[in-house]
């Protein structure tokens, strides 16, 4: 634990009026007196920070601060001091005396939790009314011994949340900027066919080009019909994205030597269990006449989608698979209670699916045994193509 710089560890601030018991409670969690405690105001003058081994969590960084409520010119300083050390707190635990009425009520802008101190004041009954009318509050008595460790339990369920929130929008945030260097070329190929938009790009289209921006890319846009002379007039390549729609002309298109994917690809590595998805493709390999096929489409306003989900995709199984499925359609966050009659599932981009919910699906069709891919995989596979568009994110 030693090892750990304070920079590399989450802070958790000890937060809350003059003599709530903040800096009691913070020589409890490190097990040792390090903060003076004293029922004299202000006694805590500076932010004191240190470094503790959270169980099972993982080194932390503690911060006990000068209370909020000091009304004097000084206390006016600390409390700007100690909301600038604020900045840096990953966590914030709002330490209230429950004896004391009416304490300062702040909004941090961070994580929070409220963390009731001086609990052996009250009665018993009265606690525990208390305690059930609000889950979410900590409850410490006897100069934070009693709770304690309900309160290092929280501590570690909203740091691991906050580590898990951190890792997702990491992942969210770049289509290619983890695929490829600064200074690559980007291609992307977009039709403009009577399913576009009226006037402009789609959403993943629009981000993609941003997304290449951020990351020093040069990004260039065509549609399937003038791809072949981009291409030549490019000295280099180093990615094609193409709209599923147009795989095959595509595929044609782009050489071998140059990366292909499409827009769904990129989109299905974004949400849910991306290598789920490529292995739910080898579900088709097993569709049987009459099969029912689960198909989940976040929303129902874009026609696009709804040209793949209700007429493109059923109509490849047909021509490519030789088998006629029925095809049951769930929109927006319907889900079926009863998995035991699909064979496979298929699933839109989910781009308006919060990542929870699109989770929680994966997992339960994974647990009801049934291959689950989406349009974009399946597309690719049904085209034969799989193999080399996935090729880039292995
Ligand atoms: N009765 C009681 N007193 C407490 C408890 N926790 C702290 N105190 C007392 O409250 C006063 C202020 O505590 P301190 O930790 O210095 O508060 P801070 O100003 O928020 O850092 C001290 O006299 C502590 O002994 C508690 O659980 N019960
Ligand atoms: S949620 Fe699904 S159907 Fe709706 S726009 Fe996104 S990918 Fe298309
Ligand atoms: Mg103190």
């Amino acid at each position: 634990m030693e090892q750990t710089p304070l920079s590399m560890r989450k802070h958790v601030a000890l937060v809350g009026d003059t003599n709530s018991g903040k800096s009691t409670l913070f020589n409890q969690l490190l097990g040792q007196e390090v903060s003076i405690v004293s029922n004299v105001s202000g006694t805590t003058t500076d932010t004191v920070i240190k470094a503790m081994e959270l169980i099972p969590y993982g080194p932390i960084a503690l911060m006990d601060t000068a209370g909020l409520g000091d009304s004097s010119e000084l206390g006016k300083q600390r409390i700007e001091k100690t909301e600038k050390m604020l900045d840096r707190a990953d966590l914030i635990l709002y330490i209230k005396d429950i004896s004391a009425p009416g304490a300062t009520a702040v909004y941090f802008g961070k994580p929070t939790f409220v963390v009731y101190t001086k609990c052996e004041s009250l009665a018993e009954d009265e606690l525990s009314a208390l305690k059930k009318d609000n889950p979410d509050v900590v409850f410490l008595s006897n100069h934070a011994t009693v709770g304690l460790d309900d309160l290092k339990t929280r501590m570690v369920q909203e740091l691991t949340k906050l580590d898990k929130e951190k890792e997702e929008s990491a992942q969210e945030e770049t289509w290619v900027g983890d695929l490829l260097p600064k200074g690559s070329t980007v291609v992307l190929v977009t039709p403009i066919d009577s399913a576009a938009p009226k006037g402009r790009l789609i959403l993943p289209q629009v981000q993609i080009l941003r997304d290449c921006l951020d990351h020093d890319m040069k990004a260039v846009v065509t549609k399937e019909t003038t791809l072949k002379e981009t291409l030549e007039e490019l000295k280099k390549v180093d990615l094609v994205i193409t709209d599923s729609q147009v795989f095959p002309m595509v595929n044609q298109i782009v050489s071998k030597e140059i990366p292909l994917t499409s827009f769904s690809m990129l989109l299905a590595r974004k949400k849910g269990d991306f290598s789920q998805y490529l292995q739910g493709a080898e579900g088709f390999e097993r569709l049987q006449n009459g099969d029912a096929i689960l198909v989940l489409e976040g929303c129902s306003h874009n026609t696009t989608h709804e040209d793949i989900g209700r007429r493109k995709l059923p109509q490849m199984v047909y021509e490519k698979l030789g088998v006629s499925c029925r095809f049951f359609y769930f929109t927006g966050y319907d889900f079926p209670e009863d998995l035991s009659e699909y064979k496979m599932a298929l699933s839109c981009g989910m781009c308006m699916v919060n990542r929870q919910e699109v989770e929680t699906r994966m997992k339960r069709l994974k647990d009801a045994g049934i291959p689950v891919t989406n349009y974009g995989v399946a597309i690719a596979y049904l085209n034969g193509i799989l193999d080399r568009t996935k090729e880039l994110f292995q």
